[in-house]
């Protein structure tokens, strides 16, 4: 048994969704609007079914645009009609929590699934879900499976529509090498930009760039992250925001104080430690929250290169979370908190330590 992540995601969604409800505009070019003025018509695509998109409609370009590229294609434009969706999606949603033991919705139409099992039952999982979402709903999807969020992701992206990619944990370096860099979710234009400037095309070609060459440029965190994911590794936690936990403790000093040294923080510190301990995970990010005398909450937040649960770290953090806020503190502080943000598992965890 393992951990195996599934992502799903509903193809061209909106539009899908618009087809379904009048299937004879199934066979022309369908292209869901967001309209700014309706009656000049302006605004923008939301997005296209794939017919539309083979004249170049897509998702963000001007309303006016995509009348230009499907001009005497008897193409159907439709209002985005965002109540109905949202009851797709919600429905779906409960469609698949059953299969899943973590799950987490993504957007309104792509949804993480955390399973403890084998790939092959995963891949077996996969084909009835998608069976099932056609059957009850009349919608296709793609759908990655992988070792982790990221993998499942980039998975899913890989065949569209109605794919289905199973990249187990042996495959995963090879199944990213060819893979343009502009792949990896989230990469930001910024940072493509760069990449392509410096030639690295490629995730194979990511992955053997020096990671302190491209810190100079992108920042320690940005780069780290950015070396993680061409190496495959990812260990967010498959939950929804309202489970996406933080741990925080805070107390009430016996006297306010004004300075770093009138402040003892290591309870909540062996609080917190002993907590993430209990459900192994690590954090990425180290915070303070204070109410100082007046009843006013500051709060002063670090992101470490590398996720940790280890007491002497966070002390390290918080001290000087602190030291930098009384640096700058105009009035006594009454309370003292300590968080830990961005939780990530352990299980099966990989770390750069590795590489
Ligand atoms: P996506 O999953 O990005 O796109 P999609 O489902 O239409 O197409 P694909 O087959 O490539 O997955 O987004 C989901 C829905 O969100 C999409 O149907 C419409 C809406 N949306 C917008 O309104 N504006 C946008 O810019 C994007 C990207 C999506
Ligand atoms: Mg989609």
């Amino acid at each position: 048994m393992e951990r195996i992540v599934l992502h799903l995601d509903l193809d061209y969604f909106f539009a899908q969704v618009e087809e379904r409800q009048r299937p004879e505009i199934a066979s022309k070019p369908v292209v869901v609007c967001i309209y700014s003025d309706v009656e000049r018509g302006r605004g923008a695509v939301s997005t296209a079914n794939y017919i539309a998109r083979k004249f170049g409609v897509h998702s963000g370009i001007a309303i006016f645009q995509a009348r230009r590229l499907l001009a005497g294609k008897n193409a159907v434009f439709l209002p985005a009609n965002h109540e109905l969706y949202g009851r797709v999606s919600l429905a779906i949603a409960e469609t698949l929590l059953p299969y899943a033991d973590a799950f987490e919705q993504a957007s309104v139409d792509e949804f993480y699934l955390e399973i403890s099992s084998s790939y092959r039952a995963a891949e077996e999982l996969a084909k009835k879900i998608k069976r099932e979402l056609v059957e009850k709903f009349g919608l296709t999807c793609s759908v990655g499976v992988g070792p982790n969020k990221l993998i499942a992701k980039m998975a899913a992206s890989f065949k569209k529509p109605d794919g289905l990619t199973v990249v187990s944990p042996v495959a995963v370096q090879s199944f990213l090498d060819p893979l343009d860099v502009d792949k990896i979710p989230g990469i930001g234009q910024k940072t493509n930009q760069y990449l392509q400037s410096k030639n690295i095309r490629k995730i194979a070609e990511l992955r053997m760039t020096d990671r302190g060459l491209l810190a100079e440029e992108l920042g320690k965190n940005a780069a780290g992250m950015l070396f993680e994911y061409a190496h495959g590794i990812d260990n967010s936690v498959v939950a929804n925001a309202e489970e996406q936990k933080q741990f925080s403790r805070i107390k009430t000093l016996k006297e306010p104080a004004e300075s770093l040294e009138a402040v003892d923080v290591e309870e909540l510190i062996a609080d917190i430690v002993s907590a993430l301990e209990q459900e192994n995970l690590v954090c990425r990010v180290i915070g303070i929250n204070i109410i100082d005398s007046g009843m006013r909450a500051h709060t002063r937040s670090k992101t470490l290169p590398q996720p940790t649960r280890d007491g002497e770290v966070i002390r390290k953090v918080v001290i000087e979370l602190l030291r930098e806020f009384f640096a700058e503190a105009s009035v006594p502080v009454r309370r003292v908190g300590v968080r830990v943000e961005r939780l990530e598992s352990r299980k099966g965890q990989k770390s750069l330590g590795e590489f």
